[in-house]
């Protein structure tokens, strides 16, 4: 169970930031409301959530998942593998020495938080165009000295290994059709995102709820089936930044 997440505020020039879809421009705004939503459902399910100010000079700051990890035991600040990411992290990293020891990722290793999938006390760490081999070893190392387990999964498709798996809670998966037959995941129940609805595997499983984003209803059909409650969220214009749900928070105990 989860009792604390940290968010960031969108900035201003919060469409300055990296992305790949072409999707068109995001409004202000309209990803204002769409945070605070985000932030009134964490809320709602119990967690205290704090909201730090945006940082102008990093207009992707508020994907407050890449420049950290925060396990049971230890919080991990990351290197980025953005070059124009690096640096999120500076005013991060004091608001997580007030919960956990602090352990950093350093040059030549870089890792996105959106590509460590934490599943109770063992982590996928996913390999991807951000997230090197020498940074996932050096995380593999921090993980297994604070009594963590951990394996890598090359990630493919996608920016991070999150865009394509998330945990429902138990021994579930939500996952691609790409991602499906991953020996690492074989001893998971896996419900299927639909190929047309590859968005959707960026689902948020907050202390029994599940979070989702609006606009998926074949994946949402699949989400049913296991009867938890489910909040559906537009984040229509973080997607346009190439992000989602899981990206815009933290999350501890
Ligand atoms: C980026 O390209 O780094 C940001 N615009 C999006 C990061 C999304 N983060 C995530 O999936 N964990």
């Amino acid at each position: 169970m989860f009792t604390h997440a940290i968010t960031r505020l969108p900035g201003e020039n919060f469409a300055s930031g990296l992305t790949t879809s072409n999707l068109g421009t995001p409004g202000y705004l309209l990803i204002l409301e769409q945070h605070r939503a985000y932030v009134e459902a964490l809320r709602g399910l119990g967690l205290e959530v704090s909201v730090l100010p945006a940082v102008p000079e990093h207009p992707d700051a508020y994907f407050v998942e890449d420049p950290a990890i925060v396990t049971s035991k230890v919080a991990i600040i990351n290197r980025l593998g953005a070059l124009a990411r690096q640096g999120e992290e500076v005013s991060l990293a004091p608001v997580l020495a007030q919960h956990r020891p602090l352990e950093r990722i350093f040059f030549p290793g870089s890792v996105d938080g959106g590509d460590v999938l934490m599943v109770g006390e063992h982590f996928f760490i996913g390999i991807s165009e951000r997230t090197n081999q020498t940074g996932a070893e050096q995380l593999g190392g921090i993980l297994a000295r604070y009594g963590h387990t951990f394996e890598t999964v090359p990630v493919g498709k996608g920016l991070h290994l999150k865009s394509s798996v998330n945990w429902l809670g138990d021994e579930r998966l939500l996952v691609t059709p790409a991602l499906a037959d991953y020996a690492g995941f074989a001893r998971f129940e896996k419900l299927l995102v639909d190929s047309d609805e590859e968005y959707a595997a960026n689902t948020l499983w907050v202390n029994g709820t599940l979070l989702h984003p609006a606009g998926f209803p074949r994946t949402r059909e699949q989400l049913e089936k296991l009867d938890l409650p489910l909040i559906e969220l537009e984040v229509s214009e973080v997607r346009k930044m190439d992000g989602g749900l899981t990206c815009m928070s933290l999350r501890f105990t």
